[in-house]
């Protein structure tokens, strides 16, 4: 896998996601550039997302209080805009057979004037709702799967697939920059958005998570509906012992990817957990908790439910929910034991 991390001032090693994908299509001989050209549309659409985020709060100066912007168009909610501006950018290229997003009821199908291609997209276009109006980091999860309906066109069991049959996933982030992070099966890979020259450069290569942290990142109001199990395990964290690293740090943005960033590269725990009001927890098994968990698996970390593996989860729909604790691999094991109350 190419390793080269782009150095400011050091053009020679720059790797573009481009060229990324285009070493990687010369490793395995057997592509055919359909996955490629996929990764290729879904950066571009990345980019013009994350100039809509960063112009985010000129638009109410710009088009004034009337839902009306200054080229006469009707301005959209954000996370509106980025789902259609996706489902644009993908629906035509050819690599989709269907699409299915957190916005979206239903399965989103390939219009019949676009050829059907071999893959199935799942995404959450613009995740961490709660932050989009306040300035804090949001971002885009995707996660693609091979077809595997053989009809006209795509259908729901194409997006409906279990997360260990994943081909790739990833998030882009559109924090203090915008950074894409993707897996293919083959590590993971961070592209940090060059916004001079408008493309996505190696910064983050084979990322891998600490084998333990020191942080733990969940919303603790809900502290009282939490199962025994877990509330025994973060007052565990938060108990001294510092040999051990004791008490952890408590991070919480309240955005999945900003959160699951943070753990990626210091280490630690993310959990958004079953509660009494939640039983099956709050986040989204297809789009949000199957690609973060592939993502941390492929970085050497752990991610269940309480009891299993993520990613061998069996959905049964495209919008259903599933506790997540992921970090990591230590960390995970010890929230693992406190759950099944062996410790
Ligand atoms: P959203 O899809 O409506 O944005 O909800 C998902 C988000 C995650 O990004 C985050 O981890 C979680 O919801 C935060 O939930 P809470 O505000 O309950 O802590
Ligand atoms: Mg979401």
């Amino acid at each position: 896998m190419p390793d080269r991390a782009y150095i400011p001032g050091d053009e020679a090693r720059i790797m573009t996601i481009q060229r990324y994908i285009a070493e990687m299509e010369r490793i395995h001989p057997d592509a055919t550039g359909e996955f490629s050209t996929l990764l290729r549309n879904l950066a571009l659409a990345a980019k013009i997302v994350s100039r809509e985020v960063r112009r985010a709060g000129l638009v109410d100066i710009l088009g004034g209080a009337s839902l009306t912007n200054v080229h006469g168009e009707d301005v959209k909610k954000l996370d509106v805009f980025a789902n259609q501006m996706i489902i644009n950018a993908m629906e035509s290229g050819g690599q989709l057979c269907v699409m299915a997003s957190e916005e979206n009821e239903t399965i989103i199908p390939i219009p019949e004037e676009f050829p059907c291609g071999h893959y199935a997209m799942l995404f959450d276009p613009l995740d961490g709702s709660s932050n989009i109006d306040v300035n804090v980091t949001i971002g885009t999860i995707f996660s693609i799967f091979h077809r595997v309906s053989d009809g006209e066109r795509g259908t729901e069991a194409d997006v409906v697939q279990s997360g260990d049959k994943q081909v790739a996933a990833g998030y882009i982030m559109y924090g203090s920059s915008t950074i894409m992070v993707f897996t293919t099966g083959e590590g993971v890979q961070g592209f940090t958005l060059d916004p001079t020259i408008g493309a996505f450069l190696l910064s983050h290569p084979n990322m891998t998570i600490p084998k333990r942290g020191r942080y733990y990142s969940v919303n603790e109001g809900n502290r009282m509906l939490w199962d025994n199990g877990f509330r025994r395990y973060i007052e565990h964290l938060q108990t001294p012992d510092f040999e051990s690293g004791r008490p952890y740090k408590s991070r919480y943005v309240g955005s999945m990817i900003a959160d699951v960033h943070r753990t990626l590269l210091y280490g630690g725990v993310f959990a958004y957990p079953a509660d009494e009001s939640n039983p099956n927890g709050k986040l989204r098994l297809l789009y949000e908790a199957n690609p973060m968990a592939y993502i941390i698996e492929q970085a050497g970390g752990r991610a269940v439910d309480g009891s299993r593996r993520i990613l061998e989860i069996e959905p049964h729909d495209i919008h259903q929910r599933t506790p997540v604790i992921l970090g990591s691999e230590e960390d995970v094991r010890v929230a693992e034991a406190f759950i099944a109350g062996t410790r």
